[in-house]
């Protein structure tokens, strides 16, 4: 088989951001990005020959063309096997468990995750690192460095490799084994899962799980109905499509509003949830009540033993920073270690491979635990089942209980999206330009503690990450956090994370707009979000 080195030169943008590099889809079919993006992690990484990479994605417009060129592109560059999910599938979390039992060097993941699918949608590709989760700022920028310096790439020609049919092929010397996408994922959760108290529980309790036509639809329906016996059609929108049906497979109130419309009905279910695009992100609904995923988290924490593969107590926990505290307060009553990173799983990877922390979650849906390095949004939708059936409570007696025990953090995140970059820099910079001056001003009533910028430093390999979010803390409890997403494709979004303490028992049953009035006028005071952005109100509130 021939292999043609192709002249090609540097295309600039294909830096990663928070995970992987994501673009408008017509970007990524443009000439030689795609394959000049993929040259640059083989490059990155040292090169992939005799090596072994999981190849997969959420299923989106342009999945099936991509994997076709990167598996050419493999065999070009030497590579020894390809696991591919069948028909170019695999969850994100699916992924991952594939490239650590396998023991292979890594992998491949098309995704852009919850943003939509389409030709004039979003398209992603990220490469994951042999542990499992996504390459840390070490590789990323090694990647980076190749995209600019690259000058040809390898390919062979060939006919389309048929990825429907599980079992091996070969393309040249690259072998390219199509596997089940869900079989060795289903087996996994049997293993962390009290699987026979779920299917006693589902007897006499319902759910309904919003799979929003995206990756987790064949998983949702193999474990929820399939194995533990849900009523069928209990997994909505349970088929993948390359458009996720002209929705926006993002998991929470606006994007998912059918189901949470549902969840507040007379009719409501006992349980709903939903995930997003490429499945390793949650949303959790109790009957008339949504969970935030900071009150997930730190609810799971407390909890979690009840799991038979959680049982022996776990070893610490860890958020992102702009999470909300909920777990922190959980993590001391527990006596174990609770760690702050900055935005973005990756960050999480040492953490769970060094042992220090064996669950982990993020405000922006996800939730996860050392059983991968990913986010992992079926696994939270089990272990919370596992949680209802073993002490036999409903989510909102679950939750008002947590929140008597340890108080509630009232909790938001306000969303600018699209902002002219120029525009949310200058916020940005405002706002970085005075934190040292806040501290004693009042805004809107209340007064500044303290102010700073986020930094990090990975209490394992000692590496520092700067410029991760400005933070603004009032007494009395009170936070907001901003930053600039690292995940969208279209100018700048400005995310502002709100978050107030609340200890009176009578007070827990607040709306959290309300609750945090005084937090979100403060902050839109001291940012002058409004005057920057034009926008009188966020897009979107979560
Ligand atoms: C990714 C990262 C998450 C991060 C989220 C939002 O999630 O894996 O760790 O919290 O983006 O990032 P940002 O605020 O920069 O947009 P996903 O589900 O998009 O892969």
């Amino acid at each position: 088989m021939d292999v043609h080195t192709v002249a090609t030169a540097p295309i600039q943008g294909q830096k990663p951001g928070t995970s992987g590099l994501r673009k408008k889809t017509r970007v990524f079919m443009g000439k030689h990005f795609l394959e000049n993006y993929v040259q640059s992690i083989f490059d990155g990484i040292g090169g992939i020959e005799g090596k072994t990479l999981v190849v997969g994605g959420d299923g989106r417009y342009f999945n099936d063309r991509a994997i076709q060129v990167i598996l050419r592109m493999m065999a070009a560059n030497g590579a020894a096997r390809a696991i591919v999910g069948q028909n170019g599938l695999l969850s994100t979390p699916a992924a991952s468990n594939l490239i650590r039992q396998r023991g292979t060097d890594g992998g491949l993941i098309l995704s852009a995750s919850h943003n939509p699918g389409g030709p004039d949608e979003d398209f992603g590709l990220k490469y994951n690192t042999p542990n499992g989760g996504p390459a840390p700022e070490t590789i990323t920028d090694k990647i980076y460095a190749a995209t600019n310096g690259l000058t040809r790439y390898f390919m062979v020609e060939s006919e389309d490799v048929d990825l429907a049919t599980v079992g091996e092929t070969t393309l040249g010397g690259l072998t390219i084994e199509v596997v089940d996408p869900v079989e060795a994922y289903a087996a996994l959760m049997e293993r962390l899962f009290d699987m026979d108290a779920i299917s006693g529980w589902l007897k006499d309790h319902s759910v309904r799980f919003d799979a929003m036509h995206a990756v987790t639809g064949p998983y949702a329906k193999a474990i929820l109905e399939g194995r533990l016996g849900a009523a069928e059609g209990s997994v909505v929108n349970a088929e993948p499509k390359p458009d996720f049906g002209g929705g926006h497979p993002d998991p929470n109130p606006i994007w998912a509003k059918d189901l949470v419309d549902h969840m507040l009905s007379d009719a409501a279910p006992d349980f709903g949830a939903a995930s997003d695009g490429d499945g390793d992100r949650n949303m959790i609904l109790g009957r008339g009540l949504y969970v935030s995923p900071s009150d997930s988290l730190a609810l799971l924490a407390a909890q979690a033993h009840l799991a038979p593969g959680y049982a022996g107590g776990l070893k610490g926990v860890a958020r992102s920073m702009p999470t909300s505290a909920a777990v922190d307060r959980v993590a001391e009553a527990k006596g174990i270690a609770c760690f702050e990173t900055p935005t973005g799983w990756k960050f999480f990877g040492n953490l769970l491979d060094a042992g220090r922390a064996t669950l982990c979650g993020e405000e922006s849906a996800g939730t996860g635990s050392d059983h991968v390095r990913e986010k992992d949004g079926l696994w939270a939708v089990l272990l919370w089942l596992n949680i209802l059936a073993a002490t036999g409570k409903s989510v909102k007696d679950l939750m008002a209980e947590h929140w008597r025990t340890y108080g509630r953090n009232y909790y938001s995140r306000h969303d600018y999206e699209a902002v002219e970059t120029s525009a949310a820099n200058a916020l940005m910079d405002g706002l970085r330009g005075k934190l040292s001056s806040l501290p004693g001003t009042t805004a809107a009533g209340l007064t500044v503690e303290k102010a700073d910028e986020f930094a990090y430093d990975d209490p394992v390999d000692g590496s520092r990450a700067q410029g991760q979010g400005l933070r603004v803390w009032f007494e009395g409890g009170g936070r907001a956090v901003f930053r600039l997403s690292g995940t969208g494709t279209e100018g700048a979004t400005l995310r502002v994370y709100l978050e107030s303490v609340e200890t009176d028992p009578d007070k827990m049953d607040r709306d959290p707009q309300e609750a945090l009035s005084d937090v979100i006028a403060a902050a839109d005071e001291i940012a002058r979000i409004r005057e920057h952005t034009g926008r009188d109100a966020p897009d979107v509130i979560t």
